[in-house]
């Protein structure tokens, strides 16, 4: 067993972020064994839930003329226009069926504001709004992260640099990852994580 100040954090190994999903991710289902037999080696286990509303404006549709993959301008600066995806309470926004959902103590669900986007499971896209995953760890005494899942490049990220920023030591575990690699995004991401002071484990 790791330490009790480690958690490990399962971001969005959900079913539309894998084969046959509505924004797939190449292999998306292909680290759900190592997930799983990580997930016993942590006493603290997070799972992360992309949670959208049908009028959600990260989706491409909701803005005329726009295609998915785009990047479009928020109020709280550029966004990529993404596929309809994880649609609150739709087979695609469940959990992969694979995934050991038991050991999990805390489900975090983001994304759920029309108006803004979450990568991030600890602030919205703004980088100011809270999802309120920094005063659970607190809380239960966690100083050091562990983060897998989907995407590396967006929602594993983010997570990831927010994190090393509220001051918590954080891996990534790039094997138990799969990026979408929009135009480079995966290099950035890696390099925003390394800057950050994250352990990249590949
Ligand atoms: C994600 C794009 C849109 C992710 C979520 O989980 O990385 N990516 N929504
Ligand atoms: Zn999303």
């Amino acid at each position: 067993m790791r330490p009790e100040t480690e958690a490990l954090i399962i971001i969005d190994v959900q079913n539309d972020f894998c084969p046959k999903g509505l924004l797939a991710v190449a292999d998306g289902d292909a680290i759900i064994p190592q997930i799983n037999a990580l997930m016993s080696e942590f006493s603290t286990v997070v799972l992360t839930q992309d949670w959208h509303p049908a009028d959600h404006s990260s989706f491409a549709d909701m803005h005329p003329g726009a295609a998915p993959f785009g990047v479009t301008e928020m109020a709280y600066g550029p966004q990529v226009l993404w596929p309809r995806h994880c649609a609150q309470g739709s087979a695609g926004a469940a959990f992969h069926a694979d995934l050991h959902t038991d050991p999990a103590q805390m489900i975090i669900r983001k994304g759920f504001r029309p108006q803004i986007d979450s990568y991030s499971a600890f602030f919205e896209n703004d980088h100011e709004t809270p999802t309120g995953l920094e005063g659970y760890l607190r809380t239960r005494g966690i100083s050091q992260v562990v983060l897998v899942g989907l995407a590396t490049d967006f929602c594993v990220a983010y997570s990831a640099v927010d994190a090393a920023k509220l001051g918590f030591g954080v891996t990534l575990i790039a094997s138990a990852c799969r990026a979408i690699d929009l135009d480079g995004s995966l290099a950035l991401a890696k390099q925003a994580c390394i800057e950050a002071g994250v352990i990249w484990q590949d």
